[in-house]
Protein backbone atom coordinates (compact mmCIF):
# COMPACT_ATOMS: atom_id res chain seq x y z
CA UNK A 1 0.00 0.00 0.00
CA UNK A 2 1.48 3.17 -0.87
CA UNK A 3 -0.20 5.86 0.28
CA UNK A 4 1.28 8.40 2.89
CA UNK A 5 -0.11 8.68 6.08
CA UNK A 6 0.51 11.92 7.97
CA UNK A 7 1.64 10.58 11.49
CA UNK A 8 -0.85 11.45 14.77
CA UNK A 9 1.99 13.09 16.04
CA UNK A 10 2.37 15.38 13.47
CA UNK A 11 -1.25 16.67 13.39
CA UNK A 12 -1.15 17.15 17.64
CA UNK A 13 2.06 18.85 17.12
CA UNK A 14 0.60 21.39 13.76
CA UNK A 15 -2.87 21.43 16.26
CA UNK A 16 -0.54 22.96 18.84
CA UNK A 17 1.38 25.18 16.92
CA UNK A 18 -1.99 26.18 15.03
CA UNK A 19 -3.98 26.83 18.68
CA UNK A 20 -7.12 25.50 16.55
CA UNK A 21 -9.57 22.50 18.29
CA UNK A 22 -11.36 21.34 15.00
CA UNK A 23 -14.11 19.01 14.87
CA UNK A 24 -14.68 17.57 11.72
CA UNK A 25 -18.69 17.13 11.28
CA UNK A 26 -19.21 20.60 13.37
CA UNK A 27 -21.04 18.59 15.90
CA UNK A 28 -21.45 20.38 18.91
CA UNK A 29 -18.48 20.90 21.64
CA UNK A 30 -19.06 18.84 25.11
CA UNK A 31 -19.53 20.64 27.75
CA UNK A 32 -17.70 20.47 31.30
CA UNK A 33 -19.43 22.45 34.30
CA UNK A 34 -17.47 23.66 37.57
CA UNK A 35 -18.38 25.67 39.97
CA UNK A 36 -21.05 26.92 43.17
CA UNK A 37 -24.58 26.78 43.12
CA UNK A 38 -25.21 29.40 39.93
CA UNK A 39 -24.46 26.30 38.21
CA UNK A 40 -25.06 22.99 40.64
CA UNK A 41 -27.87 21.01 38.77
CA UNK A 42 -27.82 18.41 41.52
CA UNK A 43 -24.53 17.82 42.66
CA UNK A 44 -24.99 18.40 46.59
CA UNK A 45 -28.70 16.27 45.92
CA UNK A 46 -26.13 13.47 46.28
CA UNK A 47 -24.60 13.87 49.08
CA UNK A 48 -27.03 13.46 52.25
CA UNK A 49 -24.60 15.19 54.42
CA UNK A 50 -24.57 18.43 52.58
CA UNK A 51 -25.98 21.45 54.36
CA UNK A 52 -26.31 23.39 50.89
CA UNK A 53 -28.98 21.62 49.05
CA UNK A 54 -31.88 22.89 47.21
CA UNK A 55 -33.77 19.32 46.57
CA UNK A 56 -37.41 20.58 47.40
CA UNK A 57 -39.66 22.85 47.09
CA UNK A 58 -40.16 25.89 46.44
CA UNK A 59 -37.41 25.39 44.73
CA UNK A 60 -37.89 23.66 40.91
CA UNK A 61 -41.57 25.07 40.89
CA UNK A 62 -41.16 26.18 37.18
CA UNK A 63 -38.89 23.42 36.30
CA UNK A 64 -40.71 20.71 34.08
CA UNK A 65 -43.26 19.44 36.23
CA UNK A 66 -42.40 21.94 39.26
CA UNK A 67 -39.65 18.67 40.26
CA UNK A 68 -37.18 20.22 42.52
CA UNK A 69 -33.89 18.52 41.14
CA UNK A 70 -31.18 20.56 43.63
CA UNK A 71 -30.70 23.43 41.56
CA UNK A 72 -30.87 26.63 44.00
CA UNK A 73 -33.62 28.32 41.26
CA UNK A 74 -37.25 28.52 40.79
CA UNK A 75 -36.36 26.16 37.27
CA UNK A 76 -32.94 26.02 35.71
CA UNK A 77 -29.88 28.05 35.92
CA UNK A 78 -27.00 28.97 34.07
CA UNK A 79 -25.52 26.07 33.45
CA UNK A 80 -28.82 24.51 31.46
CA UNK A 81 -29.23 27.99 29.31
CA UNK A 82 -25.79 27.83 28.51
CA UNK A 83 -25.71 24.15 28.00
CA UNK A 84 -29.44 24.91 25.24
CA UNK A 85 -27.14 27.59 23.38
CA UNK A 86 -24.01 24.37 22.43
CA UNK A 87 -27.32 22.19 21.39
CA UNK A 88 -28.26 20.31 24.70
CA UNK A 89 -30.99 20.11 26.26
CA UNK A 90 -30.47 21.83 29.62
CA UNK A 91 -26.95 21.32 31.73
CA UNK A 92 -25.11 18.01 31.26
CA UNK A 93 -25.97 15.76 34.16
CA UNK A 94 -23.98 16.15 37.38
CA UNK A 95 -20.91 13.31 37.57
CA UNK A 96 -22.22 12.08 40.89
CA UNK A 97 -25.57 10.73 38.81
CA UNK A 98 -23.18 9.77 36.08
CA UNK A 99 -21.90 7.27 38.56
CA UNK A 100 -25.41 5.74 39.03
CA UNK A 101 -26.18 5.61 35.34
CA UNK A 102 -24.35 2.09 34.32
CA UNK A 103 -24.79 1.48 30.80
CA UNK A 104 -25.89 4.98 29.59
CA UNK A 105 -22.96 6.28 31.02
CA UNK A 106 -21.02 6.52 27.37
CA UNK A 107 -23.80 8.51 26.08
CA UNK A 108 -24.04 10.96 28.79
CA UNK A 109 -20.02 11.48 28.85
CA UNK A 110 -19.40 12.22 25.55
CA UNK A 111 -21.69 15.18 25.70
CA UNK A 112 -19.75 16.63 29.01
CA UNK A 113 -20.31 16.50 32.68
CA UNK A 114 -21.37 19.04 35.20
CA UNK A 115 -19.22 19.13 38.75
CA UNK A 116 -20.72 21.99 40.05
CA UNK A 117 -21.26 21.84 44.12
CA UNK A 118 -23.69 24.81 45.80
CA UNK A 119 -21.48 26.21 48.74
CA UNK A 120 -17.94 25.73 47.13
CA UNK A 121 -15.69 28.20 46.27
CA UNK A 122 -12.01 28.46 44.90
CA UNK A 123 -10.33 27.68 48.51
CA UNK A 124 -10.72 24.60 49.61
CA UNK A 125 -11.66 25.74 53.26
CA UNK A 126 -14.63 27.86 51.78
CA UNK A 127 -17.96 25.82 52.05
CA UNK A 128 -16.42 22.96 54.20
CA UNK A 129 -18.43 23.58 56.93
CA UNK A 130 -21.41 22.81 54.76
CA UNK A 131 -19.85 19.59 53.15
CA UNK A 132 -19.49 20.58 49.36
CA UNK A 133 -17.48 19.30 46.77
CA UNK A 134 -14.26 22.21 46.61
CA UNK A 135 -12.67 23.37 43.02
CA UNK A 136 -9.98 20.63 43.76
CA UNK A 137 -12.51 18.27 43.97
CA UNK A 138 -14.41 18.82 41.06
CA UNK A 139 -11.20 18.82 39.08
CA UNK A 140 -9.78 15.30 40.49
CA UNK A 141 -13.27 13.95 39.50
CA UNK A 142 -12.71 15.29 35.43
CA UNK A 143 -9.72 13.51 35.82
CA UNK A 144 -11.66 10.34 36.35
CA UNK A 145 -13.83 11.08 33.70
CA UNK A 146 -11.18 11.98 31.44
CA UNK A 147 -9.71 8.02 32.36
CA UNK A 148 -12.73 6.86 31.62
CA UNK A 149 -13.31 8.83 28.27
CA UNK A 150 -9.91 7.48 27.17
CA UNK A 151 -11.10 3.98 27.97
CA UNK A 152 -13.76 4.27 25.90
CA UNK A 153 -12.65 6.08 23.12
CA UNK A 154 -8.52 5.75 23.36
CA UNK A 155 -5.80 9.08 24.46
CA UNK A 156 -5.93 10.29 20.86
CA UNK A 157 -9.53 11.02 20.64
CA UNK A 158 -9.70 11.93 24.24
CA UNK A 159 -7.50 14.55 23.32
CA UNK A 160 -9.23 16.02 20.24
CA UNK A 161 -12.38 15.54 22.39
CA UNK A 162 -11.22 17.78 25.02
CA UNK A 163 -9.34 20.07 23.14
CA UNK A 164 -12.47 21.53 21.62
CA UNK A 165 -14.74 20.87 24.73
CA UNK A 166 -16.00 24.42 26.61
CA UNK A 167 -15.20 24.38 30.47
CA UNK A 168 -17.52 26.64 32.17
CA UNK A 169 -16.63 28.39 35.83
CA UNK A 170 -18.44 30.07 37.74
CA UNK A 171 -16.97 30.27 41.43
CA UNK A 172 -15.75 32.92 43.61
CA UNK A 173 -18.80 34.16 45.54
CA UNK A 174 -18.66 31.82 48.72
CA UNK A 175 -15.09 32.89 48.67
CA UNK A 176 -15.95 36.44 49.41
CA UNK A 177 -19.07 35.07 51.56
CA UNK A 178 -16.42 33.36 53.72
CA UNK A 179 -14.07 36.40 54.00
CA UNK A 180 -17.41 38.50 55.38
CA UNK A 181 -18.48 35.71 57.84
CA UNK A 182 -14.85 34.32 59.55
CA UNK A 183 -14.28 38.72 59.71
CA UNK A 184 -10.80 38.17 58.28
CA UNK A 185 -8.32 40.06 59.12
CA UNK A 186 -6.12 38.96 56.42
CA UNK A 187 -6.04 42.57 53.98
CA UNK A 188 -8.78 42.22 51.53
CA UNK A 189 -5.55 43.08 48.13
CA UNK A 190 -3.91 40.15 49.94
CA UNK A 191 -7.04 37.96 50.22
CA UNK A 192 -7.58 38.49 45.95
CA UNK A 193 -4.21 37.94 45.48
CA UNK A 194 -4.65 34.31 47.20
CA UNK A 195 -7.56 33.71 45.40
CA UNK A 196 -6.04 34.81 41.62
CA UNK A 197 -3.17 32.40 42.67
CA UNK A 198 -5.89 29.79 43.43
CA UNK A 199 -7.70 30.95 40.60
CA UNK A 200 -4.30 30.46 38.41
CA UNK A 201 -3.82 26.94 39.58
CA UNK A 202 -6.93 25.51 38.88
CA UNK A 203 -6.73 26.61 35.40
CA UNK A 204 -3.18 25.47 34.78
CA UNK A 205 -4.04 21.90 36.47
CA UNK A 206 -7.45 21.67 33.99
CA UNK A 207 -5.14 22.61 31.03
CA UNK A 208 -2.71 19.87 31.90
CA UNK A 209 -5.31 17.43 31.64
CA UNK A 210 -6.61 18.55 27.87
CA UNK A 211 -9.01 21.38 28.69
CA UNK A 212 -7.94 24.35 26.05
CA UNK A 213 -11.72 26.57 25.75
CA UNK A 214 -12.38 28.23 28.95
CA UNK A 215 -15.58 30.26 29.42
CA UNK A 216 -15.10 32.07 33.26
CA UNK A 217 -17.98 34.12 35.03
CA UNK A 218 -16.45 36.66 37.49
CA UNK A 219 -18.37 37.27 40.78
CA UNK A 220 -21.39 39.14 40.27
CA UNK A 221 -22.72 42.14 43.04
CA UNK A 222 -23.18 40.10 45.91
CA UNK A 223 -23.11 42.78 48.36
CA UNK A 224 -26.35 43.12 46.58
CA UNK A 225 -28.37 39.70 46.66
CA UNK A 226 -30.98 40.11 49.25
CA UNK A 227 -29.04 38.90 52.20
CA UNK A 228 -26.72 41.47 52.44
CA UNK A 229 -28.80 43.97 51.77
CA UNK A 230 -30.31 42.84 55.02
CA UNK A 231 -26.54 42.96 56.44
CA UNK A 232 -26.16 46.40 55.46
CA UNK A 233 -29.57 46.88 57.23
CA UNK A 234 -27.78 45.81 60.24
CA UNK A 235 -24.46 46.99 60.12
CA UNK A 236 -25.13 50.53 58.64
CA UNK A 237 -28.91 51.19 59.02
CA UNK A 238 -29.47 51.54 55.21
CA UNK A 239 -31.35 49.96 52.88
CA UNK A 240 -28.45 49.71 49.99
CA UNK A 241 -25.99 46.44 48.86
CA UNK A 242 -23.43 45.99 51.15
CA UNK A 243 -20.40 48.02 49.04
CA UNK A 244 -17.36 46.63 50.88
CA UNK A 245 -18.53 43.32 49.37
CA UNK A 246 -18.80 44.45 46.10
CA UNK A 247 -15.24 46.15 45.85
CA UNK A 248 -14.31 42.66 47.17
CA UNK A 249 -16.23 41.46 43.73
CA UNK A 250 -14.86 44.03 41.08
CA UNK A 251 -11.23 43.80 42.45
CA UNK A 252 -11.37 40.17 42.10
CA UNK A 253 -12.44 40.92 38.56
CA UNK A 254 -9.75 43.33 37.21
CA UNK A 255 -6.84 40.44 38.81
CA UNK A 256 -9.02 37.82 36.92
CA UNK A 257 -8.91 40.08 33.64
CA UNK A 258 -4.92 40.14 34.50
CA UNK A 259 -4.57 36.70 35.14
CA UNK A 260 -6.28 35.16 32.13
CA UNK A 261 -4.07 37.53 29.62
CA UNK A 262 -1.29 36.54 31.47
CA UNK A 263 -2.15 32.62 31.06
CA UNK A 264 -2.47 33.41 27.18
CA UNK A 265 1.08 33.72 26.87
CA UNK A 266 2.18 30.78 28.29
CA UNK A 267 -0.47 28.09 27.42
CA UNK A 268 -0.21 26.94 24.11
CA UNK A 269 -3.43 26.96 22.25
CA UNK A 270 -5.37 28.05 25.71
CA UNK A 271 -8.49 29.88 24.77
CA UNK A 272 -10.84 32.28 26.86
CA UNK A 273 -13.73 34.21 27.24
CA UNK A 274 -14.78 36.38 30.81
CA UNK A 275 -17.77 37.23 31.30
CA UNK A 276 -18.40 40.04 33.65
CA UNK A 277 -20.95 38.86 35.58
CA UNK A 278 -20.90 42.26 38.31
CA UNK A 279 -21.13 44.77 35.73
CA UNK A 280 -24.49 42.79 33.57
CA UNK A 281 -25.72 42.35 36.97
CA UNK A 282 -25.77 45.91 37.66
CA UNK A 283 -26.60 47.00 35.15
CA UNK A 284 -29.79 45.38 35.22
CA UNK A 285 -30.26 46.56 39.03
CA UNK A 286 -29.36 50.25 38.45
CA UNK A 287 -32.24 49.75 34.96
CA UNK A 288 -34.65 46.79 35.92
CA UNK A 289 -37.68 47.74 33.73
CA UNK A 290 -36.17 47.35 30.29
CA UNK A 291 -35.08 43.92 31.32
CA UNK A 292 -38.75 43.78 32.44
CA UNK A 293 -38.07 43.15 36.33
CA UNK A 294 -39.56 45.06 38.84
CA UNK A 295 -37.81 44.06 41.77
CA UNK A 296 -34.32 44.07 42.65
CA UNK A 297 -33.97 43.60 46.11
CA UNK A 298 -36.43 41.10 47.46
CA UNK A 299 -36.01 37.40 47.10
CA UNK A 300 -39.02 35.96 45.43
CA UNK A 301 -39.18 33.38 47.56
CA UNK A 302 -38.27 33.08 51.79
CA UNK A 303 -39.20 34.88 54.94
CA UNK A 304 -38.70 37.89 56.96
CA UNK A 305 -37.72 41.44 55.64
CA UNK A 306 -36.87 41.13 52.00
CA UNK A 307 -37.82 37.49 52.27
CA UNK A 308 -34.56 37.20 53.09
CA UNK A 309 -34.18 36.09 56.73
CA UNK A 310 -35.61 32.71 56.01
CA UNK A 311 -34.57 29.71 53.31
CA UNK A 312 -36.54 29.21 50.13
CA UNK A 313 -38.59 26.39 51.45
CA UNK A 314 -42.04 24.91 50.95
CA UNK A 315 -43.59 26.79 53.75
CA UNK A 316 -41.57 29.85 52.31
CA UNK A 317 -43.80 32.80 50.99
CA UNK A 318 -44.10 33.13 47.68
CA UNK A 319 -44.11 36.14 45.28
CA UNK A 320 -46.50 36.35 42.61
CA UNK A 321 -44.88 36.68 39.30
CA UNK A 322 -41.45 34.93 39.43
CA UNK A 323 -40.74 36.59 35.98
CA UNK A 324 -40.15 39.66 37.42
CA UNK A 325 -38.23 38.88 40.11
CA UNK A 326 -33.96 39.35 39.61
CA UNK A 327 -33.75 37.05 42.78
CA UNK A 328 -35.08 33.67 43.75
CA UNK A 329 -33.82 33.67 47.21
CA UNK A 330 -31.47 35.48 49.37
CA UNK A 331 -28.31 34.50 47.38
CA UNK A 332 -29.63 33.04 43.98
CA UNK A 333 -31.18 34.35 40.66
CA UNK A 334 -34.17 33.64 39.00
CA UNK A 335 -34.55 31.39 36.56
CA UNK A 336 -35.79 34.68 33.92
CA UNK A 337 -31.87 36.07 35.79
CA UNK A 338 -29.92 32.83 34.41
CA UNK A 339 -31.22 33.11 31.22
CA UNK A 340 -31.09 36.35 30.85
CA UNK A 341 -27.06 35.88 31.79
CA UNK A 342 -26.49 33.15 29.68
CA UNK A 343 -27.68 35.31 26.26
CA UNK A 344 -25.19 38.05 27.34
CA UNK A 345 -22.70 35.43 27.62
CA UNK A 346 -23.39 33.67 24.43
CA UNK A 347 -23.54 36.96 22.54
CA UNK A 348 -23.00 39.73 24.14
CA UNK A 349 -20.45 42.99 23.57
CA UNK A 350 -17.27 43.12 25.19
CA UNK A 351 -18.55 45.08 28.31
CA UNK A 352 -19.78 42.14 29.32
CA UNK A 353 -17.88 39.18 28.08
CA UNK A 354 -13.89 39.41 26.67
CA UNK A 355 -12.28 39.35 24.58
CA UNK A 356 -14.65 37.57 23.15
CA UNK A 357 -18.23 35.82 23.32
CA UNK A 358 -19.09 32.16 24.61
CA UNK A 359 -20.11 32.28 21.05
CA UNK A 360 -17.06 33.12 19.57
CA UNK A 361 -14.98 30.63 22.49
CA UNK A 362 -17.03 27.42 20.42
CA UNK A 363 -16.34 29.02 16.77
CA UNK A 364 -13.41 26.65 15.25
CA UNK A 365 -13.44 28.74 12.33
CA UNK A 366 -12.72 31.83 14.28
CA UNK A 367 -9.49 31.15 16.07
C1 LIG B 1 -20.67 37.82 19.99
O1 LIG B 1 -21.59 36.89 19.54
C2 LIG B 1 -22.33 37.13 18.36
C3 LIG B 1 -23.15 35.89 18.03
O2 LIG B 1 -22.35 34.78 17.87
C4 LIG B 1 -21.40 37.59 17.27
O3 LIG B 1 -22.08 37.70 16.04
C5 LIG B 1 -20.84 38.90 17.69
O4 LIG B 1 -19.94 39.40 16.77
C6 LIG B 1 -20.21 38.89 19.05
N1 LIG B 1 -20.41 40.18 19.60
C7 LIG B 1 -19.42 41.03 19.78
C8 LIG B 1 -19.82 42.39 20.16
O5 LIG B 1 -18.26 40.73 19.65
C1 LIG C 1 -17.26 26.63 60.66
O1 LIG C 1 -18.18 26.63 61.73
C2 LIG C 1 -17.62 27.03 62.96
C3 LIG C 1 -18.65 26.85 64.04
O2 LIG C 1 -19.93 26.73 63.55
C4 LIG C 1 -17.14 28.48 62.85
O3 LIG C 1 -16.57 28.90 64.06
C5 LIG C 1 -16.12 28.57 61.75
O4 LIG C 1 -15.75 29.93 61.54
C6 LIG C 1 -16.69 28.02 60.45
N1 LIG C 1 -15.63 27.98 59.47
C7 LIG C 1 -15.78 28.46 58.25
C8 LIG C 1 -14.60 28.34 57.36
O5 LIG C 1 -16.79 28.99 57.85
C1 LIG D 1 -13.98 5.72 35.57
O1 LIG D 1 -12.61 5.75 35.91
C2 LIG D 1 -12.34 5.46 37.27
C3 LIG D 1 -10.87 5.71 37.54
O2 LIG D 1 -10.07 5.15 36.56
C4 LIG D 1 -12.78 4.04 37.55
O3 LIG D 1 -12.55 3.74 38.93
C5 LIG D 1 -14.25 3.91 37.25
O4 LIG D 1 -14.66 2.58 37.40
C6 LIG D 1 -14.56 4.34 35.81
N1 LIG D 1 -16.00 4.35 35.61
C7 LIG D 1 -16.56 3.81 34.55
C8 LIG D 1 -18.06 3.80 34.51
O5 LIG D 1 -15.92 3.35 33.63
C1 LIG E 1 -14.67 41.73 63.32
O1 LIG E 1 -13.35 42.08 63.64
C2 LIG E 1 -13.19 43.42 64.10
C3 LIG E 1 -11.71 43.71 64.30
O2 LIG E 1 -10.89 42.67 63.84
C4 LIG E 1 -13.98 43.60 65.39
O3 LIG E 1 -13.88 44.94 65.81
C5 LIG E 1 -15.45 43.26 65.12
O4 LIG E 1 -16.17 43.31 66.32
C6 LIG E 1 -15.58 41.85 64.53
N1 LIG E 1 -16.96 41.63 64.15
C7 LIG E 1 -17.60 40.48 64.35
C8 LIG E 1 -19.00 40.41 63.89
O5 LIG E 1 -17.05 39.52 64.88
C1 LIG F 1 -38.53 26.56 56.23
O1 LIG F 1 -37.48 27.37 56.70
C2 LIG F 1 -37.77 28.08 57.90
C3 LIG F 1 -36.57 28.91 58.25
O2 LIG F 1 -36.28 29.80 57.25
C4 LIG F 1 -38.10 27.12 59.01
O3 LIG F 1 -38.48 27.85 60.14
C5 LIG F 1 -39.24 26.20 58.56
O4 LIG F 1 -39.46 25.24 59.54
C6 LIG F 1 -38.89 25.51 57.25
N1 LIG F 1 -39.98 24.73 56.78
C7 LIG F 1 -39.86 23.46 56.42
C8 LIG F 1 -41.08 22.77 55.87
O5 LIG F 1 -38.78 22.86 56.51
Amino acid sequence: MAYIRIPTLVCLFLSTILGTCTSADGTPPPIFVLGDSTADVGTNSHMPQSRARANFLHNGIDFPHSRPTGRFSNGFNSADFLGKKFGLKRSPEPFLSLLTLGSRFKKHLLKGVNFASGGAGLLDVTGSNLTVIPLSQQIAQFSTVRDNLTALIGHDETDKLLCRSLFFISTGSNDIFGYFVANSTIPKSEFINILISAYSDHIVALYNLGARKFGIISIPPVGCCPSQRLRQKAVNGVDDCFNPMNDLALDFHSALDNLLGSLTTGLPGFKYSLGNAFRMTMDVIRNPQPFGFENVESACCGSGHLNAQGICNRTASLCPDRRTYLFWDLFHPTMKASSLAADTLYSGPPIYVSPINFSQLADNNNQ
